[in-house]
């Protein structure tokens, strides 16, 4: 994607009444007038944000025919068929962009879009349902309550929606990590291994240290994004261990420690390294989850000719019924 820059010649006058309505706490929306760089970079993190949604099926999908029992895996079928909601939500606040969700979808298959890092790992075990749940998607509601007070209207619309389902999919994973917690030894031990596996990972969700964060800048500036990376990542570090204490597991940290003055949990370095090995392809699921992609979108292609097929009788009928 080619992003011009809000330069010379950009027109200043559009540009500082743009900016006072977001200083005003005005929502933009799709006809309104926005700097091509705005359009640019919502393009950008929504569409990360879809195919996040999407993606992130797979791991949880992985499940669905494991799942322990009847209630188990009705919620794990309703939670995986909400995300794809997600994904439509906000490919469909994309297309208020001027971008379609085929030509998204055509970059995701090509190998050219990110997606979030957190869904190229492995799901071994079901206790790593419970993980997820509390753990990914409690940072997803830490984030997204903020992005559901963004600058653009459909973006922040959706926020709102996707962070009402997000709560009850962290009711979910963390009532299954609270049962194996207090289960069997083997059920205990398999919560904390999950824990131990998904916790780094979960707070690589919010992005690079605020210092290399290369689109907060702008981001920030233009009402996008309400907080920093950093901040956000201390916030569900902080709701976070109270919860694993509760339920007697450990956060795989030893450099965790609480700091009174602030109330906050200080935690210890993030392996950057691996954050960026995964976001580049290299992560231990990248290329399966690409494939699985790649493979759905193949078998689905009947589905969608039927779906035009049927569209377009519908449009005929509705012409020849308003013709007569
Ligand atoms: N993974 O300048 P930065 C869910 C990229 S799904 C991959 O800080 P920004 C769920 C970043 O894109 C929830 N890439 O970026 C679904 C940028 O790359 P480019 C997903 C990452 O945008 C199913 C570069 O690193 N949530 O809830 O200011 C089941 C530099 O970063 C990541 C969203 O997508 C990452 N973790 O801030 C269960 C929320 N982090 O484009 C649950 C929407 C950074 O320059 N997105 N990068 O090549 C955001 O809030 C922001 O985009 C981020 C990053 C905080 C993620």
């Amino acid at each position: 994607m080619e992003a011009k820059s809000v330069g010379p010649h950009a027109d200043d006058a559009l540009l500082a009444d743009f900016e006072a309505r977001i200083a005003d706490g005005e929502t933009i929306e799709p006809k309104d007038w926005m700097p091509e760089r705005y359009r640019w970079q919502l393009v950008r993190m929504m569409s990360q944000h879809a195919h996040s949604e999407v993606v992130g099926m797979l791991p949880e999908g992985n499940w669905i025919t494991r799942a322990p029992n009847l209630r188990r895996k009705v919620g794990l079928l309703a939670k995986v068929q909400d995300e794809a909601g997600h994904g439509l939500y906000i490919y469909c606040g994309t297309e208020t962009l001027g971008v379609s969700r085929e030509a998204l979808l055509d970059q995701l298959l090509a190998g050219k879009a990110k997606y979030s890092s957190i869904f190229n790992y492995p799901t071994l075990a079901w206790s790593d349902i419970g993980a997820i749940g509390w753990l990914v998607d409690g940072a997803a509601i830490v984030n997204q309550t903020m992005l559901a007070k963004a600058s653009y209207g459909p973006y922040a619309r959706a926020m709102v929606r996707i962070c009402k389902e997000e709560n009850f999919h962290k009711k979910q994973g963390y009532e299954i990590m609270c049962i194996l917690a207090e289960g069997t030894p083997e059920q205990k031990a398999m919560a904390q291994d999950s824990l131990d596996r998904w916790w780094w990972p979960s707070l690589m969700m919010f992005g690079p240290s605020d210092k290399d964060s290369p689109n907060s800048a702008e981001l920030t500036r233009w009402g996008v994004k309400r907080k920093s990376n950093d901040e956000l990542r201390q916030r569900f570090v902080n709701i976070t261990v109270a919860q694993a204490h509760a339920i007697g597991l450990e956060i795989p940290d030893p450099d965790l420690r609480h700091d009174p003055e602030s109330g906050d949990w200080i935690f210890g370095e993030i392996d950057w390294d691996e954050f960026y090995r995964v976001i580049g392809g290299d992560g231990p699921c990248n290329r399966e989850r690409l494939a699985a992609r790649r493979a759905a979108h193949d078998e689905g292609a009947w589905v969608r000719a039927a779906a035009e097929a049927y569209a377009e009788k519908q449009a005929a009928r509705y012409r020849s019924e308003n013709a007569a």
